[in-house]
């Protein structure tokens, strides 16, 4: 019994070794590839692939934006991707595997990449843990879709860690009067160092603010990335 607990205990040390390690690998990979790398996650069916439809257009004369699809199996998501101008790659888990970092890293080798400056990775994640998982990125976006008939709390009442921005999106099903402005509040006290925004993916008008923090947080990865890679030139 006691065998089997610390193989158990070896098991779980190795996964959490091994995420850990990933993560870094695709963090180096992402600086390597001069990658800016965005999550926009969520639970199924939150918003994500329509306020990306909204969003990528007005970013892609300025960027050479791609996007990720990661999902237990092919969906329409991709084809909306593409039709909105952005070329777009999917990693299919199959039903019984998550996506997870490995697969990201395994995808851009596979992928023609060069070139791109931006990566954004539509990722489905479990509304239930703790935290959303670290695959590298520079940046994790999560959406939240406040149910009708909730409350303030409601509508996210454990949001995960490891995130910089929430979107409470569908904010044209109001199911109560400033139900939006109650949720932001309660994101806003509990989580203070988030951006939140409030938006109804259908309209572009709503997304205003959200797409102009994201050009902005854009703009200061580029920055930074041109300057290490010009003290780099200047050390060698
Ligand atoms: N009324 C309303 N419906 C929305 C809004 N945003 C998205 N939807 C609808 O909600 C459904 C799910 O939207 P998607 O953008 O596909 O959501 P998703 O998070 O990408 O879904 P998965 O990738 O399947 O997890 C679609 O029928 C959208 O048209 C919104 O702001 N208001
Ligand atoms: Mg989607």
């Amino acid at each position: 019994m006691q065998a089997a607990n610390a193989q158990a205990a070896n098991t779980a040390m190795k996964t959490e070794y091994d995420a850990g390690q990933e993560t870094a690998l695709n963090h180096a990979l992402f600086g390597k590839l001069g990658l800016t790398a965005i999550s926009v996650c969520s639970a199924p069916r939150a918003g994500k692939t329509t306020i990306l439809e909204h969003t990528l257009p007005l970013l892609r004369n300025e960027f050479r934006i791609a996007v990720l699809e990661s999902d237990l199996q092919p969906r329409l998501d991709a084809e909306r991707i593409r039709k909105a101008g952005v070329p777009v790659w999917q990693i299919v888990t199959g039903i019984d595997r998550r996506p997870d970092a490995r697969m990201v890293a395994e995808a851009l080798r596979q992928f023609p990449i060069g070139g791109v400056e931006v990566l954004v990775i539509e990722r489905v994640i479990d509304p239930d843990e703790p935290a959303v998982s670290d695959w590298g990125e520079d940046l994790r976006v999560v959406v939240c879709r406040p149910s009708p008939g909730g409350h303030a709390a409601a509508g996210m009442p454990k949001l995960p860690e490891g995130v910089d921005a929430v979107i409470i999106n569908s904010m044209d099903c109001r199911p109560g009067e400033h139900y939006e402005d109650r949720l932001a509040a309660v994101i806003r006290s509990a989580k203070p160092e988030l951006a939140v925004f409030r938006a109804c993916a259908c309209t572009e008008d709503e997304l205003a603010p959200w797409i102009g923090w994201l050009r902005q947080k854009i703009r200061g990865f580029r920055r930074a990335e041109a300057g290490a890679a010009s003290m780099a030139r200047g050390a060698a």
